[in-house]
């Protein structure tokens, strides 16, 4: 019971005072239904199959079969994936070497700010499909702001009806000057989160100004659809309930929209790949912080306790898988088509890891994490609550309880869902595996 009713985005503690202040009158319609999801969600999981069938060997064979015809199927089908992404060198890698998977079917591309601004990272998304000749791929566009000014605007509203309701139910004089208070507390709020919403980081020095290699390519034709990310991952979640994976490959704001759009989002969902984190290391913007995990703090917050089935692949992985030189000039001589794209667009990349990292080769960060989906097995995880601090010099630092003490105390990890987190990676299968999909496109 505890480990589903945990399930659900708990932001009661969460360090944002945003969330905070919103929770009473967000939370005020959904908890009951939390309640009932949680409840049903624990009868299933706790009822042995030999019980629900009677406990006869028939019975029990029935559901052995289903169990293996569904296992079957699982099998079967190609995964469906969603890409939420931010284009990006390495995301175009990740892109292509997806639609050259046949373990998996991209249903969609969902865009957001990191390597680029939304509008650029949507613009790139539609010409890598272009490329990939795959415009039957829907693309919607994401967050352009983080999590924290989207809720702040759901805050400001919350507070102008208290304002209006209070002003008309307590008329004096008295009541006029506290709620002027609260008007002008709710708006410096808004202010201060606005500002720290809207200033994202951008690492186009890492991509180059167009996110592509500086290669200027031209406009593609076609537009995103009309939902918004968060929208079209509630849905297709909706759609196909227990099907979709989500790989993000971005900062987190949009899987944190799609939690907050619809608390059935976590169950709806398959899996959560993402690209995030350092564990145990030093990040990569500084010591403290990943460059995803610092898009957006408080949205990795709000994703990893939300109790749906993560798995987090962080650069404490990503950092032992190198594409090399030598590499690259295998990529350039083959006649692949997506070969020959990204070898244009590369050059950009290993510069910038030659003067930061000294290095002749560049991480395989996105294309890990997407492998990650394709096959877990190329990977080893260990598991447990992982929180996100999001204040003070170690903003974005990703912390993993390992669960190797029970803590006296209660702790902000006490009674959080555990998710799984990438340990080890088999990189020669790894970079094998990108090489030969890419060279026979
Ligand atoms: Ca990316």
């Amino acid at each position: 019971m505890s480990v589903l009713a945990s399930n659900l985005p708990d932001l009661s503690s969460s360090v944002s005072p945003s969330l905070m202040f919103q929770q009473p009158f967000r939370d005020s319609q959904q908890v009951p239904m939390r309640a009932q999801i949680s409840v049903y969600g624990a009868l299933i999981q706790g009822t042995a199959p030999e019980e629900a069938f009677g406990g006869s060997d028939g019975a029990k064979s029935i559901w052995e079969n289903a169990l293996r015809s569904s296992a079957e199927r699982l099998h079967a089908e190609p995964k469906k994936i969603i890409i939420d992404t931010d284009p990006g060198i390495d995301d175009a890698m990740a892109i292509f070497l997806a639609l050259r998977s046949p373990e998996v079917e991209v249903i969609g591309l969902t865009t957001i700010y990191g390597n680029v601004y939304t509008t650029l990272a949507t613009r790139n998304a539609l010409h890598l499909l272009e490329v990939a000749g795959r415009t039957d791929i829907p693309v919607a566009e994401g967050s352009h702001v983080t999590v924290t000014f989207h809720l702040s605007i759901v805050s400001a509203f919350a507070w102008k009806e208290v304002w209006f309701d209070s002003l008309w139910l307590l008329f004096s004089k008295d009541n006029l000057v506290l709620m002027d208070m609260v008007s002008t507390h709710g708006a410096a709020s808004f202010m201060i989160l606005r500002e720290k919403g809207t200033k994202l980081r951008i690492a186009d020095f890492v991509h180059g100004a167009d996110g592509l290699g500086n290669q200027n390519f031209d406009p593609p034709k076609g537009k995103p659809i009309e939902q918004s990310a968060a929208a079209f991952l509630v849905e297709q979640a909706k759609l196909h309930p227990g099907k979709v994976t989500v790989v993000a490959l971005g900062p987190l704001t949009n899987i944190a929209l799609a939690i907050e759009l619809d608390p059935e989002f976590c169950k709806n969902i398959r899996q959560i790949v993402l690209l995030g984190g350092a564990f145990s290391v030093n990040g990569n913007v500084n010591p403290a912080s990943e460059a995803n995990i610092f898009g957006d703090p408080e949205a990795a917050d709000i994703v990893f306790t939300c109790g749906a089935d993560i798995l987090a692949v962080g650069i404490n992985v990503t950092h032992q898988v190198v594409l090399t030189d030598a590499e690259r000039n295998k990529l350039i001589q083959s006649n692949g088509k997506f070969a020959q794209y990204l070898c244009k667009i590369l050059e950009v990349y290993f510069s910038y890891h030659q003067e930061v990292y000294s290095m002749g080769g560049v991480y395989l960060h996105d294309p890990t994490a997407l492998l990650a989906a394709v096959n877990p097995s190329l990977l080893t995880y260990t598991e447990g609550a992982v929180r996100v601090q999001t204040t003070g010099i170690t903003r974005g630092l990703t912390l993993l309880y390992n669960n190797q003490k029970r803590f006296g105390e209660v702790t902000e990890w006490t009674d959080k869902p555990t998710i799984k987190v990438a340990v080890t990676v088999d990189a020669p299968t790894v970079v094998k595996l990108l090489m030969e999909r890419l060279m026979e496109s």
